[in-house]
């Protein structure tokens, strides 16, 4: 079992990646963890410093406050069970949103949006994708290559590219971290594709589970490294690292649920 710094360092660091992926890596976690220490103070504390690491996302927060509840090993499995079935309904529900030979723009890695986007392939859609390499930690490499392995036809371009290359687009498909009454939150860069999509006319879709309502009262949005943007000091310049963008749900034309495809008001009166 790896301690609780270095489970914390993995997904402050995004060796573990994604909403979803953050909170079951957790749950992993806390498989063996609780099994040696229980549910009581040092749990509190290994809870509080995992949700530290990456402050944004609410899916670790809300399954955090599930396990704080129940205080049970089973609850651990059954949060599992639950998030890992939400993407098989999501990529069964999704895929009605795109229609053969779409041309679809996704920015980040998001492994719901993905899951989408590759069962629609499945069903014969014949759809090719347009991946933005997502500075500055380039997560749009990771997805560029799950679909062409997946042998979807995907084509990789800068984020700066994203006003060119939304004419070609049909769609817009990006994740979650979160979803608030306000909007909703993903990786940034994911404004400025919700704005050029808005722009273009081309409808954007947001993809992501129940876990990911955010009903916490304040949004933190994470600030990143310098170094992530820029390698060295640069004398007299100051850096700024934001990982996420908070983006209004008037961008959004419908959101793709474990629960069914609702519009942005209906999700806003859910959460
Ligand atoms: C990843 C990101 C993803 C969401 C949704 O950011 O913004 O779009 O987390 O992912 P990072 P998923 O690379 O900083 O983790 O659909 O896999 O939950």
């Amino acid at each position: 079992m790896v301690s609780v710094s270095q489970a914390a360092a993995n997904i402050k660091q995004v060796h573990v990646q994604g909403a979803k992926e953050i909170a079951l890596y957790a749950l992993n976690f806390f498989k063996s963890f609780c099994k040696k220490n229980g549910f009581g103070l040092k749990f509190e504390v290994a809870a509080y410093i995992l949700e530290e690491s990456r402050p944004t996302a609410v899916v670790l927060h809300n399954v955090i406050e599930i396990l704080k509840k129940k205080k049970r090993m089973s609850a651990i499995n059954s949060l599992i069970h639950d998030l890992q079935n939400s993407t098989k309904k999501i990529s069964r529900i999704g895929q009605k949103i795109i229609k053969p030979k779409q041309k679809i723009l996704t920015h980040c890695h998001s492994g719901e949006a993905l899951s989408v986007i590759e069962e629609a392939q499945r069903r014969g859609k014949n759809v090719s994708v347009y991946a933005t390499i997502t500075e500055p930690l380039h997560q749009g490499i990771r997805t560029a290559k799950e679909l062409s392995k997946k042998k979807i036809p995907v084509t990789l371009a800068a984020d700066i590219a994203v006003g060119h290359i939304m004419h070609a687009a049909n769609i817009v498909v990006v994740g979650a971290d979160a979803m608030r009454k306000e909007g909703f939150v993903n990786k940034v860069g994911t404004y400025l594709v919700a704005e050029e999509a808005k722009r273009h006319r081309k409808p954007l879709y947001v993809v992501g589970n129940h876990f990911k309502f955010d009903r916490r009262k304040k949004l933190v949005i994470e600030e990143r490294s310098a170094s992530e943007v820029w390698p060295k000091k640069i004398k007299g310049v100051k850096i700024r690292n934001p990982a996420f963008d908070l983006v209004p749900w008037r961008f959004v034309k419908k959101v793709v649920t474990d629960k069914g495809i609702f519009t942005p008001k209906q999700i806003a009166r859910m959460i």
